[in-house]
């Protein structure tokens, strides 16, 4: 390796190969127990819990450690207000045609149109940028390598730190998605590449039959 400034690690945990076992089980029980939730309470839920969760989501492994991420965190009632407003023309468009029959056919089973009312329900959303340029301080201006790798792995991280906190998420990628920087107010260097709503789920909160059948290990995995 090349000479570089490093610490020994000493956060490393390592378990007995029963204690391994037992965790492994324990997190695939866990987040087999993770939906995406279309129908949310209106409870609040602290900043702090989301601060957090974002925190989690910021350790995610990237491209050269430049860290190209940003979330906005939104809980003002006029900035959902707007948001939903914005995603409601869009996805009108979308599932009066634009989606196409095949992409229509496939979202049938999931039972989802063009009404969002989620996007004003729930006490968060959590708007995810990948930034083009960067480095690691955010002041910086260099190439920013595998966004799109680094800014997913992060968004599952967030996801997941979210689910382990007791909250239900959903993850909604209205088409287009430009309208979402200038309601954030994020600048060019930015790109919107999720929104997560985040919440508990109302009392009525259903989980379609098609999103629970899941491939089997054999079908999802190959061990050579
Ligand atoms: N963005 C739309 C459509 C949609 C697309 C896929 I692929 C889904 O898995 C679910 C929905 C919407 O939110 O309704």
């Amino acid at each position: 390796m090349q000479d570089h400034d490093a610490s020994p690690l000493n956060d490393y945990i390592e378990y007995s190969s029963e204690e391994m076992l037992q965790r492994s089980e324990d997190f695939y029980q866990n987040i087999k127990r993770r939906h995406s939730i279309r129908s949310f309470s209106s409870r609040p839920v602290a900043k702090e819990v989301i601060e957090n969760c974002i925190k989690a989501a910021g350790t995610a492994p990237n491209g050269a450690n430049h860290q190209p991420w940003h979330f906005v965190a939104i809980n003002s009632t006029d900035v959902k207000k707007k948001i939903r407003e914005q995603a409601e023309i869009h996805e009108q468009n979308f599932y009066q045609g634009r989606a196409g029959d095949e992409w229509l056919e496939a979202l049938k089973p999931l039972g989802t149109d063009a009404n969002k009312p989620y996007l004003e329900h729930a006490p968060w959303l959590i708007a995810i940028f990948s930034e083009k340029k960067g480095g690691l301080s955010t002041e910086d201006k260099n190439t920013n390598y595998y966004v799109h790798e680094s800014v997913g792995i992060a968004t599952g991280f967030l996801i997941n730190a979210l689910h382990s906190s007791g909250l239900v998420t959903l993850t909604h990628t209205p088409k287009p998605m430009s309208f979402l920087s200038k309601v954030c107010g994020q600048g060019d260097n930015s790109r919107p590449y999720m929104l997560l709503i985040a919440g508990y789920p109302s009392d009525d909160a259903t989980v379609p039959h098609h999103a629970t059948t899941k491939k089997s290990l054999n079908d999802i995995a190959t061990f050579l």
